[in-house]
């Protein structure tokens, strides 16, 4: 089965790529030479995985997904959350959003946080939603260089490593996009089955 990623972030694609297992291909926005700044103009993952995916089902007419992420951390009531992409947009006091979510939480004992992906599928038009959470929490400094976003500044629970630490096939044990990849793939095996 060959669906297309509603996607622009590389990253996205090399891990959601690993994930699947054999007999599932993905073609990125870029692969299928579509230039389309895709939309996120909710107040929701859930929303805007949604819109994502119908902008790309509308202009192909192919079988797509979209997922939406973000990191919600408990001292900042959810913040970035769903604003992840743009924490920083328009404040050059921080260098980075990783700058301005550490420098928010200076001095703070509670450093519990969350990723959350919603994956958002669309197949012969009919939508379903597939999530997946990793809980953890936010270091004081940066550590490691591999990943994106804020990889460097995540630990999961149950490791005692940043994401920005781990090789891919390490992140993937604890990963919220594994874990909602896996509910997809479920979903399209019993889809192709049936
Ligand atoms: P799309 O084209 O798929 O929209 P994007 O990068 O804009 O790509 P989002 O709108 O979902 O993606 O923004 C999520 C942001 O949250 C992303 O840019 C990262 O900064 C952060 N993020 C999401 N998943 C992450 C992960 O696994 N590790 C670190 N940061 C992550
Ligand atoms: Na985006």
């Amino acid at each position: 089965m060959t669906l297309i990623f509603a996607t622009n972030n590389d990253n996205k694609v090399q891990e959601i790529r690993q994930a699947l297992p054999e007999g599932f291909a993905i073609i990125s926005l870029k692969e299928a030479g579509i230039l389309k700044d895709i939309p996120e103009p909710h107040a929701t993952l859930e929303e805007n995985a949604t819109e994502k995916a119908t902008v790309i089902y509308q202009m192909t007419g192919k079988n797509c997904f979209s997922e939406d992420s973000g990191l919600e951390v408990a001292a900042l009531n959810g913040a970035p959350g769903v604003k992840s992409a743009r924490f920083a947009d328009g404040e050059p006091q921080y260098s980075s959003n990783m700058d301005k979510l550490l420098q928010l939480l200076k001095g703070k004992e509670q450093r519990d946080a969350r990723f959350k992906t919603v994956i958002s599928l669309i197949i012969n038009g009919k939508e379903q939603q597939f999530e997946g959470v990793c809980p953890g929490r936010i270091t004081e400094a940066p550590s490691g260089t591999n990943g994106f976003g804020y990889d460097p500044v995540f630990i999961p629970d149950g490791s005692n490593k940043t994401f920005g630490q781990m090789s891919l096939e390490e992140k993937q044990e604890f990963s919220h996009r594994k874990k909602a990849v896996k509910k997809l793939v479920v979903y399209l095996t019993r889809f192709a089955d049936s």
